[in-house]
């Protein structure tokens, strides 16, 4: 990044809009999950990061839906239970979170009471929000929309470190990003089919990263840092109206660089 001179005015600018965005930190171990930072947070956006054991997802339920039905249905559409799938997706609005490690931010909607979850741990964490506090939209170099089909929007070139935007804009179901490195020259057709059949050796090589999923109309921003190469963009979330296929299987990839 470039240092350059600024003026007075541009300076005040940027630390106001610094000091407007809050941070929580998430830890994820197999008995807890701690949330730092939620003292006073406010709703609007947050940047969030995560450490631990796992990933850590941040959701939001609907009045009457509770910890015990959450982990019920949880557990239940694992095992491939399309009830619970339903019922789960009906009742929980996933605003996003990261790997362990990873960072970035989301957007809490308003205010009240918020979960984190993840499945590496067998606890819940709760936090609550106060009003939504303005706060700008950190800068990205791409961005990744997952759209009805369910295909995969966005762009098809990225910078291998940095931000992207991460945007739900399908109607339906939620869906979250795996970034896997392939050789380069592999054809979405070529990942197709290995996951659908499983013969051969996967195309896959070492590096990639995910995200926790959102909900239709929800989006959230990802820190990322991985080697240049091309990357196939998948999704596993199981799809209610296709048995608990995952997203992937049903084609949803799309192939991006990153240099
Ligand atoms: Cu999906």
């Amino acid at each position: 990044m470039v240092t350059a001179p600024v003026l007075v005015s541009t300076t005040a600018t940027a630390r106001t809009a610094e000091a407007a965005i809050q941070s929580i930190t998430i830890k994820v171990a197999k008995q807890a999950i701690t949330v730092r930072g939620a003292r006073g947070l406010d709703a609007g956006r947050v940047k969030v990061n995560v450490k631990g054991a796992g990933a850590a997802e941040i959701v939001r339920f609907d009045r009457g839906y509770e910890d015990r039905e959450f982990m019920k249905d949880l557990a239940a559409a694992g095992k491939g239970d399309i009830k619970a799938l339903k019922r789960a997706i009906a009742n929980v609005e996933f605003l996003g979170g990261f790997e362990s490690g990873g960072s970035g931010t989301v957007v809490l909607p308003g205010a009240g009471e918020y979960t984190v979850f993840s499945f590496a741990s067998r606890d819940l964490a709760h936090f609550r929000a106060g009003a939504v506090r303005k706060a700008p939209k950190p800068d990205v170099d791409g961005k990744i929309v997952a759209r009805s089909g369910p295909t995969w929007g966005g762009s098809s070139m990225m910078p291998a470190k940095g931000a992207f935007w991460f945007k739900n804009a399908d109607r339906t179901v939620p869906h979250f990003v795996i970034l896997q490195q392939v050789e380069e020259g592999t054809t979405t057709d070529e990942v197709l089919k290995f996951l659908q059949t499983e013969e051969g050796p996967p195309p896959f090589l070492k590096a990639g990263m995910e995200t926790a999923s959102i909900s239709s109309g929800r989006s959230m921003t990802v820190n990322y840092d991985l080697p240049p190469g091309q990357y196939v963009i998948m999704c596993f979330f199981p799809d209610p109206n296709m048995g608990g296929m995952p997203h992937a299987l049903m084609g949803m990839l799309k192939m991006i660089h990153l240099h």
